[in-house]
């Protein structure tokens, strides 16, 4: 634990400063919330604790905002400028999509999870029919800021797109010899525990959460999906901990889910097998879950990687996937939970000489057979890409080969293949362009619609690995704030301009002493992050090849660290090219896995985006791209041309010194450095190798070693 970690700093506000409750805190708000638990309660709330305890919240924060910034608490009779509504209300039948047309709804009260902000003459009413939406709606009044009162008259509904939005830590209870406390985490230790036990302070939880309801997310799984004997007891000896967590987590409307161990009723029931369709496994499962709603009424569901890198699954016993999944989704259906499983599935001790075994294609073979098998409180929750989080690599084929399964996409915001919250690496752009993908081209659904239940299939949600630890930052590099922000955002809109919600982010998150946010820190924010993510990619692997990272902890070059591993991830270049065919024509037939257009825009040379000519192609050195260069003056121009980049990116951050909050400046500035240094050896091992390997000069004649 560094200095800057300990418990006395407070973490840090980010995206909820006081400046950010300016406009709301200096106006009159009223909060018009019956008692849901009285005589004649009109809210037929699904757990009145919950109700009670968000509701409790909300008055909270409006108490706290005001007594900040001279505003008042007043009575809805007092004619206040906001009016925060809780409706009775029938459930609706679903929540109105954003883009769909505009029905006015016949009552007032909109779809339970979403709300209704009015705005007439400059006063707000915001009104919802569940405690959690009203307190989402309040953060939506937050975040316009005085837009909020000033614009036009207006009468809007607001619905996530997406109905499950979870986010999925990798946090360990002990700290795991590799992995540490937290794997793949960036950010310090875990705010959930520490060193072998659930924290006793859990307030950083409680913050957590609130940063959390101000974009949206509603659901959270408190440990690492490799669920290690240590952290599988959460499930039954823990169970008091883990309420203790979801306690915290709570007030702000945020449910608690576990990742559990398919060997559990082994493990920890001392039954002799797991097998799903074993009558003592079932009526384990079963009580597990029951003791666990009984303990936590408002639990969320179990996450599960199963036959994945090691990890327990349905295959020791001659079943499949839908057969594992369905003996937890029958344990937890009666508590109407939900059991989130994973298609992360794929051999991890393949051999390298065998070209034939092609790891993209795994998830799509394993799963798609099992399409209309799996219970529908099974979501199968799937990867963006059909490797592993890459900078850049195809859309998964399996989110449109499951029409009859909700599908849930899986983002990573833990930057372990973009930067790890060393570098500056905005990802809004990269899910956006994942989320706006169209497996059926140009007129059918986009990979939002169908996670969203408005392609073909039911629809699962969306799944992200946070990046949040102890770090008084919260993620390490503070302008990784932006991208668990704006997963939230995305989560809850996909439709939203990656660039516009990063202004949101820096709106809210660099207030100056009026609130406002200085024009040349927007600025140099936008330069700074904007185009990021492209920066990332153009001095690390080329054109979707992927991986060439160093073995084990994935940080920084290594163009054959992975080349002769079992992982099943290479790049097979020789004296002569570069690349993957992965074509039906000559290569491991993964093309054949997209419906049309894609299995042949993918499978032809001539219609291959550039981006991805290598995740699907092997090629000749020599080989011209769409741009008019070849491969290998294509890895000179762009690793040459990053590194200038990041220089620019150092120099427009320095430009701030004085305008941005010294300890953050401080900690960006470490950052970056160490980005440049970085980005300067990827470089160098980048071009060193593609020159050495295929003797094609620069035709600029820059220095390559
Ligand atoms: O990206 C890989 C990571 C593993 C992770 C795995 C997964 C939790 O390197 O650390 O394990 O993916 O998604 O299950």
């Amino acid at each position: 634990m560094t200095v800057e970690n300990v418990v006395d700093h407070p973490p840090h506000a980010a995206w909820l400063p006081d400046a950010a409750f300016t406009a709301v805190g200096r106006r009159r708000v009223a909060v018009l919330a019956p008692d849901v638990s009285g005589p004649g309660a009109r809210i037929p709330a699904p757990g009145p604790d919950r109700s009670r305890e968000v509701l409790a919240t909300l008055h909270h924060e409006v108490a706290a905002a005001t007594a900040a910034h001279g505003g008042a608490v007043v009575g809805q009779d007092e004619a206040p400028d906001l009016l925060l509504t809780l409706l009775p209300g029938p459930a609706h039948p679903g929540p109105p999509h954003p883009g769909s047309a505009p029905t006015p709804p016949p009552s007032p009260a909109p779809a339970r999870s979403g709300f209704r902000v009015v705005r007439d003459d400059g006063r707000v009413t915001v009104s919802a029919t569940g405690p959690t939406a009203l307190l989402h709606g309040f953060f939506h009044v937050v975040r316009q800021g005085e837009d909020a009162f000033t614009g036009p008259d207006t009468d809007e509904t607001h619905a996530p797109a997406q109905a499950l939005r979870v986010l999925d830590h990798w946090d360990n209870v002990d700290v795991h010899a590799v992995m540490g406390q937290v794997e793949r985490g960036y950010a310090g230790g875990s705010i959930f525990y520490d060193d072998g036990r659930v924290r006793d302070d859990l307030s950083r939880v409680t913050a957590y959460a609130r940063l959390l309801a101000a974009v949206g997310i509603d659901r959270v799984c408190i440990n690492n999906v490799n669920v290690h004997a240590r952290e599988a007891r959460l499930l039954t000896d823990d169970l008091a901990e883990v309420a203790r967590i979801a306690a915290a987590l709570r007030p702000y409307g945020v449910r608690t889910h576990l990742a559990v161990s398919f060997a559990a009723p082994m493990t920890l029931g001392g039954l002799p097998t797991s097998d799903p369709l074993d009558d003592d496994v079932r009526a384990w499962w079963r009580a597990a879950a029951d003791r666990v709603w009984a303990t936590i009424g408002d639990f969320g569901g179990f996450v599960v990687k199963a036959d994945s890198e090691g990890q327990p699954g349905p295959f020791a016993y001659g079943c499949d996937h839908a057969d594992g999944a369905n003996l937890l989704a029958a344990a937890v259906a009666p508590h109407g939970g939900v059991v989130h499983w994973r298609a992360f599935v794929y051999d991890h001790t393949q051999d390298w000489r065998d070209r034939s075994t092609d790891r993209a294609r795994a998830a799509y073979d394993h799963f798609a057979p099992l399409d209309g098998r799996f219970a529908d409180n099974v979501v199968v929750q799937v990867k963006h890409g059909p490797l592993d989080f890459q900078t850049r690599e195809a859309v998964s084929p399996v989110l449109a080969a499951m029409p009859r399964t909700r599908l849930a996409l899986e983002l990573q915001v833990t930057q372990e293949y973009t930067g790890q919250q060393r570098h500056a690496c905005y990802l809004g752009p990269w899910w956006s362009e994942n989320l706006a993908f169209r497996p059926w081209g140009d007129d059918g659904a986009r990979v939002a619609d169908v996670v969203a239940g408005r392609g073909p299939g039911p629809g699962g949600g969306i799944a992200a690995v946070s990046n949040v630890g102890d770090d008084r930052f919260w993620t390490g590099h503070p302008l990784a704030q932006a991208n668990l922000y704006a997963f939230g955002r995305l989560a809850w809109d996909p439709a939203l301009d990656a660039a516009d919600v990063l202004d949101e982010w820096v709106s809210l998150t660099f207030p100056g002493d009026d609130g406002t946010v200085d024009v040349r820190v927007r600025e140099v924010l936008h330069a700074v992050l904007d185009d990021s993510w492209h920066t990332y990619e153009s001095y690390t692997a080329p054109l979707g090849v992927g991986f060439m990272v160093r073995p084990g902890h994935h940080y920084g070059p290594d163009v054959d660290g992975y080349e002769y591993t079992p992982w099943g991830t290479y790049h097979f270049a020789d004296r002569d090219g570069i690349g993957v065919d992965r074509t039906r024509a000559t290569g491991t037939g993964f093309t054949g896995q997209y419906p049309a257009p894609w299995r042949d825009v993918y499978e032809s040379l001539e219609t291959c985006p550039d981006e991805l000519l290598l995740f699907f192609h092997h090629v000749p050195w020599t080989h011209v791209l769409h741009s008019g260069v070849t491969v290998a003056q294509h890895v000179y121009d762009t690793h040459f041309a990053g590194v200038e980049r990041v220089r620019e990116t150092v120099a427009a951050w320095e430009s701030l010194a004085g305008l941005v909050p010294g300890d953050v400046d401080t900690r960006v500035r470490e950052r970056l450095a160490e980005q440049l240094r970085s980005a300067t050896e990827w470089r160098d091992q980048l071009n060193t190798y593609v020159w050495r390997k295929s003797g094609v000069a620069d035709a600029h004649g820059r220095t390559i070693y």
